[in-house]
């Protein structure tokens, strides 16, 4: 039987991560995850998916570039998908910094390792949607010029723009997924879909009131599963290039809200504008939703929707989950997850 493949995934304890290590496991690779270790537990996603004692773990940051390399010498993958990131939009603007250093500097040492070593690593980037910040235009896709607006973004950007220059000069199997918001019952709690799906479901048996930021935000939300398998196949395209991934239906982060409001079994009302914007249920007349300053950004993205068409013509990707598909997968899922966490 010929060796298996081996899989370096960094981010696996995050919702990318296990998805993708469970996909890579079906597909008989042998994974090794990157977890940087903490006084919480942390793996409750790899146990949600039952593959927390198939994966073998590497112990380190992201930016102990030097104890990575040590260890891509040890283990020597096949593939390498570079999911770990600061990824979460509004603390990149309190710590720059730190965003930039997990998600471009340590990056940009693993590459020129890669380089230098020759050894055969194929490398997968997580770049993100929101690379293209505000942009006057309908849609975007791989062709849109990026306007960075969060350091999140910014960083995300440069180290987007560096897998592409040394793909080129190398002529190296290095590619990026340009994918856009992808959601499910694994989405880290502070992410606005998650946010509102727990919420409501605790407040079926709590008194509390959901807060939200910028309600007005369009968003292109897809579903994780389905995206980790476009990873893969931006992997095995025969030649390496960036890729959008995306639905190319796009609502307002109040349409989420609403859906899921009726999906649960409210009946909501609006009153108010702005930040004295709330959302009532009309039969019981319970305060839902109020917004709260301290959610908005110091700069918002207002507006993504994706055109994924080249993932479609080059390698035939087309997601089938729809929005509503998704809000109830993540109802459904949201109270089996407790006994997890
Ligand atoms: P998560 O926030 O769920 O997971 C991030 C992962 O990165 C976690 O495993 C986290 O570890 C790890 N990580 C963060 N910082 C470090 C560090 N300094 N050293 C080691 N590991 C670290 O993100 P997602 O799974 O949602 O996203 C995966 C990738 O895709 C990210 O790069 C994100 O920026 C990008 N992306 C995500 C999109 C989405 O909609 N989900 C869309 C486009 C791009 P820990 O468990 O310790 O926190
Ligand atoms: P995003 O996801 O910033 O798009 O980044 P998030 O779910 O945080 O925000 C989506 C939109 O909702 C608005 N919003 C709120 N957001 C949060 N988190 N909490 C709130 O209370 C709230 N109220 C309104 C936000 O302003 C925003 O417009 C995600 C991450 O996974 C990134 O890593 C990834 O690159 C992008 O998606 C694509």
């Amino acid at each position: 039987m010929p060796n298996k493949k081996i899989a370096f995934i960094t981010g696996i304890t995050g919702q990318d991560g296990s998805y993708l290590a469970k996909l890579l496991l079906q597909k008989n690779y042998k994974v090794f995850g990157l977890v940087r270790r903490s006084s919480t537990y942390k793996y409750f996603r790899l146990k949600y998916l039952n593959i927390l004692e198939k994966v073998n773990f590497v112990y380190g940051e992201m930016t102990e570039t030097d104890f990575i390399i040590d260890q891509l010498k040890k283990i020597r993958p096949n593939v390498f998908y570079n999911l770990a990131a600061q990824s979460f939009v509004k603390y990149s603007f309190d710590n720059p910094k730190y965003t930039n250093s997990v998600n471009y500097k340590s990056v940009k040492s693993i590459l020129d390792y890669i380089i230098n070593s020759k050894l055969k690593i194929k490398f997968y980037q997580a770049s993100t949607s929101e690379m293209y910040g505000n942009i006057n235009c309908g849609y975007q896709d791989e062709k849109t010029k990026f306007n960075p607006n969060s350091p999140y973004a910014l960083s995300k950007v440069k180290i987007h723009n560096l897998v592409k220059k040394y793909r080129n000069k190398y002529k190296l199997f290095f590619c990026s997924g340009i994918l856009f918001n992808h959601e499910s019952p694994l989405r880290g709690s502070e992410f606005v879909t998650k946010k509102i799906i727990s919420h409501l479901v605790k407040m079926k048996k709590i008194n509390s009131v959901l807060e939200l930021g910028n309600i007005y935000a369009v968003r292109d939300w897809g579903y994780a599963p389905e995206y980790v398998k476009a990873m893969y196949s931006i992997m095995q395209a025969k030649i390496p290039e960036d890729y959008v991934v995306a639905t190319s239906n796009s609502i307002t982060v109040k349409d989420f809200f609403i859906r899921c409001c009726k999906k649960i079994g409210y009946n909501p009302i609006f009153k108010g504008r702005g930040i004295n914007e709330k959302c009532y249920d009309k039969r019981t007349g319970r305060l839902i939703m109020r917004i709260n300053k301290k959610y908005f950004r110091e700069s918002e993205l207002y507006h993504l929707k994706g055109r994924p068409l080249k993932i479609y013509k080059d390698l035939g990707f087309k997601t089938k989950v729809n929005v509503d598909d998704l809000i109830s997968i993540m109802f459904k899922e949201e109270l089996k997850l407790t006994h997890f966490i």
